[in-house]
């Protein structure tokens, strides 16, 4: 182990990769901006195109900004390799159309994110994938449903919207034994609260738009995983079929995101309890899904899994869907939004809005039920996201009273 990987998370965070002295003593790394590289002479340019020789050529195979972003994320998530994208679905289609081919199948998790889910059932399986839908939360079920097409298995957790976990090392250990690897969708996490790679799987993902950028002003993906894996994807499906290149400019952003993601994690989870709990006790809430609370039907593997529980929240009112929409009317300081891990408190209504992708049957069968309502809790202090949630929970009830009258 090389001294730097010996440092601790914040530390990597802010300076790995980066050597003032060779960038003219700039403590922050400069931004090349940049499409294409000069070639030395003629044959320079043959020679890196195979690869025999080291050097930059076009900004969609590679970008010295992009490449600190990588080596920086590769750290964090503990993987050999990292890959940018200009997306969390560029960096999820990008590895995913150089894995499988046709004959292949995927087995993907019942919760997913409404456009990754649309891109498996109405994308992936158009050109020959077979994907089929297990529900994860059991291991069990894996080993039911893998045979030997099964090239792949795919989950999020905690799962994008209902916060269902899924234990990473019980299912890799099953696609392990089945030769079929294993992505993770660790964007709700983040490397700071879990690292999926440690727990045995191949491939981590994600939408670096949230937690990583952390200020919502940026679109970004990370695919995580072995030299090999990452090489192929690159050169595959980020170079030929998506083209899903990050601006050297957003990497640069993600970049200085990541200096205080320790930081910002820690709050998000801190105030994300506490909001769960003022949830929890609330007479208009029916069902809270937060995994730091004891009710949370998974918080064992919750803690034996994640270092903290993150800043998402799902619950459920009393009123079903019309209490929702009047709780999100009610909200001053909450912003209605979609997307997450920003510094504001956001909250969105999953069926209408993010997995709108879903047909209603499917919804019902996936465990995405009308009633639900999405806190992404932000930085803001604490006390005045009580009071704007409280309020706006009364405002809830008392539609729930008038209702019942
Ligand atoms: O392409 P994006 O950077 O938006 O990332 C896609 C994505 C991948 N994985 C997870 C777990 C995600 O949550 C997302 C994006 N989700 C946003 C949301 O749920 O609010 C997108 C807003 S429609």
């Amino acid at each position: 182990m090389t001294a730097a990987s010996a440092q601790g998370f914040a530390t990597r965070a802010i300076h790995h990769g980066h050597d003032p002295q060779a960038h003219q003593g700039a403590l922050v790394p400069p931004v090349y901006l940049t499409s294409t590289f000069a070639f030395p002479d003629a044959a320079a340019g043959g020679r890196r195109f195979t690869g025999e020789e080291r050097g930059y050529v076009y900004t969609r195979l590679g970008n010295p900004t992009l490449s600190l972003l990588e080596e920086r994320l590769a750290s964090l998530e503990g993987g050999e390799a990292a890959l940018a994208t200009a997306s969390g679905m560029g960096a999820i289609t990008a590895a995913i159309w150089s894995l499988l081919g046709p004959g292949d199948e995927i087995l993907v998790d019942h919760t997913l994110y409404g456009c990754t889910f649309a891109f498996f059932q109405h994308g992936l399986a158009r050109f020959g994938v077979a994907v089929r839908h297990v529900d994860m939360t059991e291991p069990a079920n894996v080993a039911t449903a893998i045979g030997p097409r099964t090239r792949l298995v795919y989950f999020e957790t905690p799962a994008n919207p209902n916060m269902r976990l899924v234990d990473i090392a019980a299912v890799a250990a099953i696609a392990r034994r089945h030769g079929a690897l294993v992505m993770v969708d660790n964007t709700y996490a983040t490397p700071l609260l879990q690292r999926p790679l440690a727990l045995g799987a191949d491939l981590v993902v994600h939408s670096a738009t949230k937690y990583l950028g952390g200020h919502g002003d940026l679109m970004a993906g990370a695919v995580v995983g072995s030299a090999t894996h990452i090489q192929r994807i690159r050169m595959v499906g980020l170079k030929d079929m998506t083209g899903a290149v990050l601006s050297p400019f957003d990497a640069f952003l993600v970049l200085r995101g990541l200096k205080t993601l320790e930081l910002r994690v820690e709050r998000h989870c801190a105030s994300a309890l506490e909001i769960a709990r003022q949830l929890e006790a609330h007479p208009a809430v029916a069902a809270v899904h937060y995994p730091g609370l004891p009710s949370f039907r998974q918080h064992a593997l919750a803690r034996r899994q994640m270092a903290g529980f993150g800043g998402m929240i799902a619950f459920e009112l009393m009123g079903g869907m019309t209490a929702g929409f009047a709780f999100m009317d009610a909200l001053r300081l909450v912003t209605r939004a979609v997307s997450l891990g920003d510094a504001e408190t956001l909250v969105q209504h999953p069926a209408s809005m993010t997995h709108s992708t879903y047909s209603a049957e499917e919804r019902a069968r996936f465990g995405i039920t009308d009633g639900l309502i999405r806190l992404s809790v932000g930085l803001e202090t604490l006390a005045d996201l009580h009071q704007d949630i409280g309020r706006a929970l009364d405002a809830a009830y008392k539609t729930d009273a008038a209702q019942a009258a």
